[in-house]
């Protein structure tokens, strides 16, 4: 039988049999296809025609990584409503500084179990320098000189560009010195100025998210993107974020993987109470993977969609679950009911029972160990 047979014989939304059509014959979607999709209850032959693309692109593989997340501080000067990690005032209880020697200490404590890649994002601190940051980063690399460094999101760029006073560019080569090996992709929120004005307004806009990425593409470096959703944007502005992403991938290829964050509803200034639902987490995915044709890998972030909706992704467009991650703060300070760790053993049974082959993967997605 024809891919195409299969699909209509299981379809049952006439509206989006034209994107079906377009995505077995490899057509990029436009913006209306896209929000097409979102309003379509058809979950199943989206996550079908999901699950098609990302088999096109990564057969039955389904990676994973041996990694800590480490936040330096959680003082910012910035204040996200959305956010309930961060703290503005740098003498709360709840704020809290790591020395250098604390955060080798985590470091070490990483290599220790298997680690091939810390992720370090934190606070804009109002009174730290661009070199303690720097020193943050040489002193891991001098330490470890086999780990991959990533870290420092766009918004931390754009913030370490204006307490030093130097260029991006020049922010990026002094990193880069000093032992950063990618960017990830936070601070991407949603793009939409309007939705940007209401959960964001002190961060920096999207052109400038944007701008700072493909500069770091062009001088070598790879990096990540994510897109928040589940709380006052609309499906619009979701189709719109993906397709900027796609503009831009167009032009440096440097987005190794896009990553949908998931809400997280507690303790935050944003008057929105509910989490994303299971079918909007699994149709968000699977609409990523259609939408982003230039992307190759799209992440089910189990911190933030929990394990069991992360697994089923699997088989929705997802093709990667992010990491052991060994201590998550940003989604648990906001009530994210997951674990804050994973046991490398607990990812490769969840991928393997998904009836994919887990792939345990550096930063830029090179198998370290296939589990056949
Ligand atoms: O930028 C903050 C988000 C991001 C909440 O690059 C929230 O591989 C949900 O970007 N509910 C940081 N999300 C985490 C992040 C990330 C995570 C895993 C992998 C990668 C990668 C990147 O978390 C922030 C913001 O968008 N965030 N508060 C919240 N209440």
């Amino acid at each position: 039988m024809l891919e195409i047979e299969k699909v209509l014989a299981l379809a049952d939304d006439r509206e989006i049999f034209p994107i079906i059509d377009k995505v077995l014959s490899g057509e990029r979607l436009s913006f209306e296809d896209g929000v097409k999709l979102f309003k379509s209850h058809d979950l199943l032959t989206i996550g079908w025609l999901a699950n098609y693309v990302s088999e096109k692109k990564n057969g039955k593989y389904a990676y994973f990584v041996i990694n800590r997340q480490i936040n330096p501080t959680n003082v910012c000067v910035l204040d996200c409503k959305f956010c309930a990690f961060a703290d503005m005032d740098k003498n709360s209880p709840k704020a809290y500084e790591m020395s250098i020697e604390q955060i080798l200490e985590k470091v070490r404590y990483a290599v220790e179990n298997e680690a091939c890649e810390v992720h370090i994002v934190g606070g804009l601190h109002p009174d730290w320098k661009f070199e303690k940051y720097l020193e943050i980063v040489s002193a891991i690399k001098r330490n470890f000189p086999d780990l991959h460094i990533k870290a420092f999101t766009a918004v931390e760029i754009d913030y370490f560009s204006k307490i030093s006073g130097l260029s991006y560019e020049e922010v990026l080569i002094k990193l880069k010195e000093a032992g950063l090996d990618s960017l990830p992709g936070g601070g991407a929120e949603i793009f939409s100025p309007r939705v940007r004005q209401i959960i964001a307004p002190k961060k920096i806009g999207y052109k400038k998210y944007l701008q700072i990425h493909k500069l770091a593409h062009k001088m070598g470096l790879k990096s990540t993107t994510t897109m928040l959703y589940g709380h006052v944007e609309n499906i619009e502005d979701r189709i719109d974020h993906m397709i900027k992403i796609r503009e831009a991938q167009d032009e440096t290829g440097g987005f190794t993987c896009f990553i949908p964050l998931a809400y997280q509803p507690e303790n935050n200034e944003l008057p929105v109470f509910e989490d994303t639902s299971g079918i909007d987490d699994l149709k968000t995915i699977a609409i990523s993977r259609l939408m982003l044709d230039n992307i190759d890998h799209i992440k089910a972030y189990w911190v933030m969609i929990g394990e069991k909706v992360a697994q089923v992704a699997l088989n929705f467009g997802a093709d990667d679950m992010d990491g052991t991650v060994m201590e998550e703060k940003i989604a648990h300070f906001a009530g994210a009911k997951s674990p804050t760790q994973q046991q490398k053993e607990r990812l490769i049974r969840l991928i393997k029972e998904a009836g994919k082959i887990p792939v345990q993967r550096d930063t830029l997605y090179n198998p370290v160990k296939i589990y056949e």
